[in-house]
């Protein structure tokens, strides 16, 4: 099935009914061998580390609906982005990474991948010169999240994959926050895309998982080679539960958007509110790229609380329906204080330079009624004004 649609592709890519059964829905195959019929004369399938016909439908799935040819599946984000770097790097490269990122991204980079003799260079990532200007002779890769985690700033795809050709560098963009649905990297310059699957496309928290796209054969087939030789792979339930998830993508990301919009614009008239960080507000430094990038803006909305953290610890408290915890991109409405939980392992001091502050709140917006969700935060907002 060639040139679906996406919304098709959603449900349809790497997925025919079984061969062999008819089943609608890909089989688990939960084994972690298979028969050969001889020696060196195996059915295609050898051990489930090396490929599983489950997450085999999962990789050729993302590869689909990134535009790609290419597709692998991790046992997280991170394990993904592990897989790049320790399959296409080695000692003596440099990084030059977006500097507003996931604070497990900013942790690994840190602590593992300079033990490994990585040199790394953090550029402003709204801005395409900061990343220009940190370039080096021996840089092999640029990171940028786009929108980022958690602030919502926007990185130019187009001009940052100049850039890192230019120096005959890959571009690998981490396109959790927006999904395919919303924007499509690989069209705008990209190499690599990297999700961590266990937010929008599983959508439902209840699965760990990363994904990568990978446009170029060469690029695949090394991270491809550390994926089987590292082993950080989803078991089939994994891959199966993210492939019933992606099913509904569209259907949830237009209401995860239009509830993100809502709750935009409430807080930005909220007088306890000091701060919204979201894309699709006009006053966004980067709506206008944004627009132009993206099809859509997402679910995710961070702002800035008048009164530190304790006016955040009071406004967590008394929130009902969103639920004080990490991750995002599910069904169900999140809130997170950044601080303290998703980028703690970043210093304070580099925190704060970001813009990562005390007052910080950042809220995934789930697929509930808006009215609820509006009438939970006006009450948590308004009872902590009354203090
Ligand atoms: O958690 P894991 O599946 O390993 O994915 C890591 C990751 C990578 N990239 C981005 C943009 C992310 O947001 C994450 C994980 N983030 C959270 C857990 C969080 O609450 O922000």
């Amino acid at each position: 099935m060639k040139r679906m649609g996406f919304e098709t592709a959603l449900i349809h890519a790497g997925q025919e009914a079984d061969r062999r059964t008819g089943s609608v829905t890909v089989p688990v195959y939960q084994t972690s061998t298979y028969k050969q019929d001889g020696v060196g004369r195996d059915r295609g399938w050898e051990y489930s580390r090396t490929g599983n016909p489950t997450r085999k439908a999962l990789e050729d799935c993302v590869a689909a609906l990134e535009g790609v040819r290419h597709g692998l599946a991790f046992a997280s984000g991170l394990a993904a982005e592990t897989a790049v770097v320790g399959g296409l790097l080695k000692k003596g490269d440099h990084v030059v990474a977006g500097d507003d990122l996931y604070g497990g991204t900013y942790r690994l980079f840190e602590k593992v991948f300079r033990k490994w003799g990585l040199e790394i260079t953090y550029a402003d990532s709204g801005s395409p010169a900061a990343f220009r200007r940190a370039m080096r002779r021996n840089t092999r890769l640029v990171w940028a999240e786009t929108p980022t985690n958690p602030l919502l700033n926007i990185t130019d795809i187009a001009a940052v994959a100049e850039i890192a050709h230019k120096g005959r560098a890959l571009l690998a963009v981490d396109n959790t926050f927006a999904t395919p649905y919303f924007q499509r990297p690989v069209g705008l310059g990209a190499d690599i895309v990297v999700h961590s699957s266990t937010k929008y496309l599983g959508g439902h928290s209840d699965v760990i998982g990363g994904l990568l796209a990978i446009k170029d054969k060469a690029v695949f087939e090394e991270v491809k080679f550390h994926q089987n030789a590292a082993g950080a792979v989803p078991g089939p339930w994994d891959a199966w539960l993210t492939l019933r998830g992606i099913k509904t993508l569209a259907v949830r990301m237009k209401a995860h958007e239009a509830n993100a919009f809502e709750i935009a614009e409430a807080l930005s008239r909220h007088p306890a509110v000091s701060k919204v960080y979201y894309p699709g507000l006009k006053d966004h430094p980067a709506h206008a790229l944004a627009g132009a990038q993206m099809d859509g803006y997402g679910g995710m909305v961070s702002f800035e609380l008048k009164g530190g953290r304790p006016a955040a610890e009071k406004f967590l408290k008394k929130l009902k329906i969103f639920t004080l915890a990490e991750s995002l991109g599910g069904v169900e409405s999140l809130a997170c204080y950044p601080a303290a939980m998703t980028h703690a392992a970043i210093p304070e001091k580099d925190r704060l330079a970001r813009g990562i502050t005390a007052g910080l709140v950042r809220l995934s917006a789930g697929i509930e009624s808006t009215e609820d969700l509006l009438k939970d935060l006006h009450r948590a907002l308004n009872q902590i004004q009354r203090g």
